[in-house]
């Protein structure tokens, strides 16, 4: 995927030093546009090895309108546990050793990474062991599964854009407001990390069906290879669902930006020679997008170079 190599090249060489809530510190460019054509290939890394599976389960979770850390937990995908963390050490309720800043903390001080390693192992444990305790404080907030699925209003109702929007494709695939928004201004406060992925809409033309994300903060190196891969599956999801074929997924970022404890991961990742992209399969079986389950979608011909390891700041 040379749009992203070539997204990463531009920020080592244009990047501003920025510093960031997580104090981590950046190299940071402002407003990017890249586009993928989704029948060359489905946008999964070739140049790391991306896992597959955690951004199927993580993008069936938004898609159930779930908002708690514990169904991930229970399909193995750790993704989201250190925000439902920092909401469990920030508790009353909590009265082991001290975990502020334990993001930052874990990176520098080796001894503290090993407490925090058994707190955060015993908050795994108990999320899966206690759906009393889970439902305390494995929840997210209001999140985006709440916000694609059952949206507030001032009348006490909920509106379910995500298949509001399916059905408005079905219905007037011409529309310019295929549209759904995570960014809830009432609720920001109460969400454990505001949306990153804010707003994405859908466009349809030649019977093939495009979507174009608006990311408020992108994290080049961790999260971005992730995102792409989810709104391409989403896309092609929703595509399935409409009987259309894919078209573009057209990916807008605000601050786009590079961790400084990334870069020599991302010199190794640009060092590699991209392969042929693989392809998705989905379970012809199971008609509604409602439906899947993590293993209904597979993909074919995935043969990456090896993962990378980085620290994801919290
Ligand atoms: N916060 C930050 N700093 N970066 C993000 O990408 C991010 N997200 C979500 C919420 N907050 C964020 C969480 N998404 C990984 C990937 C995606 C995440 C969080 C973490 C990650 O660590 N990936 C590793 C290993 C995964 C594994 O195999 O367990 C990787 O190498 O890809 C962006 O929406």
């Amino acid at each position: 995927m040379k749009q992203y190599l070539d997204l990463c090249e531009h920020i080592l060489h244009n990047g501003a030093t920025k510093e960031d809530r997580t104090g981590t510190g950046t190299l940071s460019v402002f407003g990017h546009q890249m586009r993928f054509d989704l029948a060359e290939g489905f946008p999964l890394m070739t140049t790391k090895k991306t896992a597959f599976r955690l951004i199927v389960s993580e993008l069936l979770w938004f898609i159930k309108g779930d908002t708690n850390v514990r169904s991930l937990l229970q399909e193995n995908n750790h993704i989201w546990d250190e925000w439902a963390f920092a909401q469990w050490v920030a508790s009353d309720e909590y009265a082991g050793p001290d975990m502020s800043d334990f993001g930052r903390r874990a990176q520098t001080d080796p001894k503290f990474a090993e407490v925090y390693k058994i707190e955060m192992q015993s908050f795994q444990r108990k999320v899966i062991e206690s759906p009393e305790f889970a439902e305390k404080y494995g929840d997210l907030g209001p999140v985006y599964g709440k916000q694609w699925r059952s949206w507030a209003t001032t009348e006490g109702k909920t509106i379910d854009q995500l298949k509001n929007v399916i059905e408005s494709i079905k219905k007037n695939p011409d529309s310019r407001r295929h549209l759904v928004t995570a960014w809830n201004p009432e609720f920001i406060d109460h969400m454990a990390l505001p949306p990153c992925h804010i707003m994405f809409q859908f466009y349809v033309a030649d019977g093939k069906l495009s979507c174009q994300l608006y990311q408020r903060s992108a994290d080049v190196f961790l999260g971005v290879p992730f995102n792409i891969a989810s709104y391409a599956l989403l896309t092609h999801l929703v595509a399935r669902e409409c009987n259309l074929k894919v078209g573009d997924f057209v990916h807008t970022t605000g601050d786009t930006h590079l961790y400084s404890n990334h870069l020599s991961q991302v010199q190794e990742q640009l060092s590699r020679e991209p392969k042929t992209l693989p392809t998705l399969k989905i379970n012809g079986d199971v008609e509604s997008i409602f439906d899947l389950k993590l293993k209904d979608i597979t993909i074919e011909g995935y043969d990456p170079h090896p993962r990378i390891k980085a620290p994801v700041a919290v």
